[in-house]
């Protein structure tokens, strides 16, 4: 093994060697997925058989999948593998609408899948000798036995801190040494307060990596993260319906995400028409598995907001790499006739030191007319002076403005104030009338 790639061979494949391996994969998920009763049934109703995919192009004949067809096969009509023959893990995701959606995994799936996280670390510099604490929940959540897995099949040494408990967390970092941190971004910036808080300077530590995904976040923010923590953090992407993390991952470069088109056939589409969109242009991933036998998905819908980064990359390897989440578009909210991202206010918020990361977007109808409100929490670097205070948050009210195209009411409320979520931070909460 050369020590840039993981996988030589597969990272730096020629495009059309991909291509042929991808159809081939493809052809054989849909021999596995005969066996599932909704793709058995999809599959029938729309003529598809290995045999009538030619060109990889032809997956478009297949219709997408989408959640509600997971939570309408719940708990496993999307299944191909004999459950109890083959199935060796189930993953669930909660989700915030009733059913939750489920993933069944085969010996094989875990072992492709650890595989593709390793791939990952290793591609950002994680090496054997590393010492790998991992701060998200070992549950249903794939970010914990996911980054396990696939760190101990890099063979760094591991430390599963699990979720939460920060002084602990400190204390781990400290006591063993670690080089290599996995936290969502929100967690990220709480611990960096926490060693604040502690009086330890986190660039004395032996912290040197951040991988940071799971949520949606800003480029701005990753740099407040590496500047505060004093480390490189890398952007990393994946969903439950996908196995979890190990899907996309920023090399070296951070420059855009890396999907390892081995394992996963990415489609950018409008998400209004269902057609592809134009080179380059922001649409909604698609995603078809072509590595997992106990349950292959086709063409799933993300809802996840990207682009296909045009060019080749520097670090030489051939995998398309997507463009950092803009949003989900069923995260997109409208106002005033105006699509609105919440990653648009947070772009804008980040630029402030006086601000702290913590924020809260609430939309309320008044007078039956839709309001945005942004709370936002300040930083220890701002000032109790009242009419300093106004005059940033006019400033803020401003640039907001200026992004979003709508007057939000900006409120700036005390460090601490603001709910702060054990996993995922939430971003938005609509108390309109009508939603
Ligand atoms: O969040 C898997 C994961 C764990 C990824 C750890 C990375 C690290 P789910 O809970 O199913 O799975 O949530 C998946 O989270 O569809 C995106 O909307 C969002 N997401 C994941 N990674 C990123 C990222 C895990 N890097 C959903 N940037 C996805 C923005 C992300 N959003």
């Amino acid at each position: 093994m050369n020590n840039k790639y993981w996988e030589e061979e597969i990272e730096i494949m020629s495009r059309e060697k991909l291509q042929e391996l991808q159809l081939h994969r493809l052809r054989k998920s849909i021999n596995i997925a005969e066996n599932s009763p909704h793709y058995s049934k999809v599959f029938k109703e729309h003529g598809i058989t290995a045999d009538s995919i030619r060109t990889i192009d032809d997956i478009r004949k297949i219709p997408f999948t989408t959640k509600a067809d997971m939570r309408a096969n719940y708990p496993f009509g999307l299944v191909s593998g004999n459950m109890r023959e083959d199935g060796v893990r189930i993953h669930s995701s909660s989700g915030t609408t009733g059913t939750p959606t489920v993933i069944v995994h085969s010996q094989h799936d875990l072992s492709s899948w650890a595989n593709l996280v390793a791939r990952c670390l290793y591609m950002v510099g994680v090496r054997k000798t590393d010492a790998f604490q991992n701060s998200s929940g070992y549950g249903m959540f794939t970010g914990g036995l996911g980054f396990q897995y696939g760190a101990e099949r890099l063979g760094a040494l591991t430390i599963p801190a699990g979720a939460g408990n920060s002084k602990r967390q400190l204390k781990f970092i400290t006591d063993f040494e670690t080089t290599v941190l996995h936290a969502i971004p929100s967690y990220a910036i709480r611990l960096a307060e926490v060693f604040q808080e502690e009086g330890i300077d986190p660039t004395s530590t032996s912290l040197k990596t951040l991988l940071i995904g799971a949520e949606p976040h800003t480029d701005e923010q990753r740099k407040k993260i590496e500047h505060m923590l004093g480390v490189k953090a890398y952007n990393s992407f994946g969903m439950s319906e996908m196995n979890g993390p190990g899907v996309a991952f920023e090399c070296q470069e951070q420059n855009g995400m890396h999907i390892w088109e081995d394992c996963y056939y990415v489609e950018i589409i409008d998400p209004e028409t269902g057609e592809p969109v134009p080179e380059g242009e922001i649409g909604e991933l698609v995603l078809t598995t072509l590595d997992r036998e106990m349950m292959p998905l086709f063409r799933y819908r993300t809802r996840d907001l990207t682009r296909i980064l045009p060019g080749e990359c520097p670090c030489g390897r051939t995998h398309v790499r997507i463009d950092r989440i803009k949003g989900r578009s069923d995260d997109m909210f409208i106002i005033k006739g105006v699509n609105i991202f919440p990653m648009q206010v947070e772009k804008t918020l980040v630029q402030f030191p006086q601000l702290g990361s913590n924020y809260l977007i609430t939309l309320e109808t008044v007078n039956n007319q839709d309001e945005i409100i942004v709370e936002v929490e300040l930083s220890d670097l701002s000032t109790d002076n009242y009419i300093e205070l106004e005059k940033i948050r006019k400033e803020i009210t401003r640039q907001l403005k200026d992004e979003i195209l709508v007057t939000p009411r900006v409120k700036l409320v005390k460090k601490g104030s603001l709910p702060q979520s054990e996993g995922k931070a939430v971003r938005v909460k609509d108390l309109r009338a009508n939603q």
